[in-house]
């Protein structure tokens, strides 16, 4: 089977048009009655609902930015009552919350739909084995690959993260033929597959790799070493999660549903751009009901690739993702901000508000991150307990807060450099992958 929602998949764009339209007056009706951060929002423009005539109207609404969700924290931009939300997922805010976001039943069905056409497009059925070496908890690669992978129908094998060597045993007993985790884990699975030669027993010809950048040279050095093909997924919680962007056998640019998302990839001065042309894109939800954005602004910059995709489908189609346009990293696949790392120091008395976050890969490939903070004047001591239990603190205070474990160097008082500017709060040291 080639599509898996063939109507869909190759609807011309006249009657795309007229559906994305119909969709779209409908999400911003909800917004509007539902969401009061929503209706405070259109209010400030002087835009009511029924002043979107037409898709060329989609400017005059407002944006959604990622510090709404934390303004709005826990469940504020839900557009529905907790009574019809099944199920909550976050990720990183720009500073101590967490963004969390709410689906209902057709949230979750709809997702599981979409990664089910993705899944199809790649060229996976209900005969594959997918194994889905992500984290499964509050993030959205677990739980949500996985709904898509029972919702195509092939067996689902929930392995989460580390014990390299148990996953590729895994891989090969039960002839696992898809993979989802991270292009920096897959790499990893590679080398050890190879150092252990493994890669003649796995039956693996499927990646689906996704939640940081990587690079073309990245793809062709998995693929050969796992001999597979390897397909770059995207995607954002705000949205569902992973499944936004896709990869289909052209690897050549993604596509995005246009009967989910309205697209729009915008320069500087907020104007389209043209094909060919890089910006920051930004998503309007079409189908979401739990949590629906509005001109949410992902960060995320990519080109506009022309629409006409070789493969036969039509959608709107983007480059991989090229870059940042705020100050967010992403750390073995989990975005941190500086200024999470800001807030958790700031609430230590025994610490200055100066920090660094140093960024660099281990031998295993993987991301090592650690904060330098300062010692306040009057917290030096030659007591190395009493240090012992300040680094402690930040360490544990930090992980709360970014899930992720950190090293911490504890740096005596005016050791980070103060600058006149903007302060340096990232080196990033880590080989481009
Ligand atoms: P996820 O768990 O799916 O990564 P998050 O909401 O935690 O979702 O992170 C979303 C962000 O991760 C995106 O805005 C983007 O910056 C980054 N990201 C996700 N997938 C990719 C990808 N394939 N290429 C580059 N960046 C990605
Ligand atoms: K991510
Ligand atoms: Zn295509």
């Amino acid at each position: 089977m080639k599509y898996w929602d063939p109507k869909i998949e190759t609807m011309n764009r006249k009657e795309m048009d007229a559906l994305q339209f119909k969709r779209l007056k409908k999400s911003v009706k909800t917004v509007y009655q539902n969401v009061p951060f929503y209706r405070r929002k259109f209010d400030e423009l002087g835009v009511k609902p029924d002043d979107i005539r037409s898709l060329a109207d989609v400017p005059k609404l407002p944006h959604t930015l990622r510090t709404d969700f934390t303004d709005n924290y826990p469940f504020g931009m839900f557009a529905v009552p907790m009574d019809d939300i099944i199920r909550i997922h976050s990720s990183s805010g720009t500073t101590g919350k967490p963004k969390v976001v709410g689906y209902t039943r057709g949230d979750i069905e709809n997702w599981g739909n979409l990664l089910a056409r993705n899944f199809t497009m790649v060229g996976l059925s209900h005969k594959d084995i997918f194994q889905n070496s992500v984290n499964y908890g509050l993030f959205t690669g677990g739980l949500g690959i996985h709904n898509g992978i029972e919702t195509l129908g092939a067996t689902a094998i929930p392995a989460g993260t580390g014990n390299t060597l148990r996953q590729l045993e895994m891989m090969v007993d039960f002839g696992v033929t898809a993979l989802h985790c991270t292009p920096s884990y897959a790499l990893y699975l590679a080398e050890t597959a190879v150092d252990n030669n493994l890669v003649d027993k796995l039956k693996l010809k499927t990646g689906c790799l996704g939640a940081e950048p990587w690079s073309e040279n990245m793809r062709k050095t998995i693929e050969d070493m796992l001999e597979i093909k390897a397909y770059d997924s995207y995607g954002l919680s705000e949205m569902f999660g992973p499944g936004i962007a896709f990869e289909c056998p052209c690897q050549d640019g993604m596509h995005i549903w246009d009967d989910h998302f309205l697209v729009e990839v915008l320069d500087e001065n907020g104007e389209q751009v043209s094909e060919g042309e890089k910006g920051e894109l930004v998503l309007t939800s079409l189908t979401k009901e739990g949590l629906i954005n509005i001109r949410y602004r992902t960060g995320d910059i990519t080109k506009l690739l022309e629409p006409e995709c070789e493969c036969g489908r039509c959608s709107t189609r983007v480059s991989r993702m090229i870059g940042r346009a705020d100050d967010m990293i992403i750390v073995r696949g989990i975005n941190v901000f500086p200024t999470q790392v800001q807030d958790v120091i700031s609430k230590i008395p025994e610490v200055t508000n100066q920090f660094q976050i140093v960024l660099t890969r281990n031998s295993k490939n993987l991301d090592e991150m650690t904060v330098q903070v300062e010692l306040e004047k009057d917290a030096f001591t030659d007591d190395i307990i009493k240090l012992e239990r300040i680094q402690q603190r930040v360490v544990s205070d930090l992980m709360n807060v970014l899930s992720i474990r950190t090293g911490v160097d504890l740096l005596e008082f005016g050791s980070i450099e103060r600058t006149g500017g903007k302060a340096k709060r990232v080196i990033d040291n880590r080989a481009p992958l």
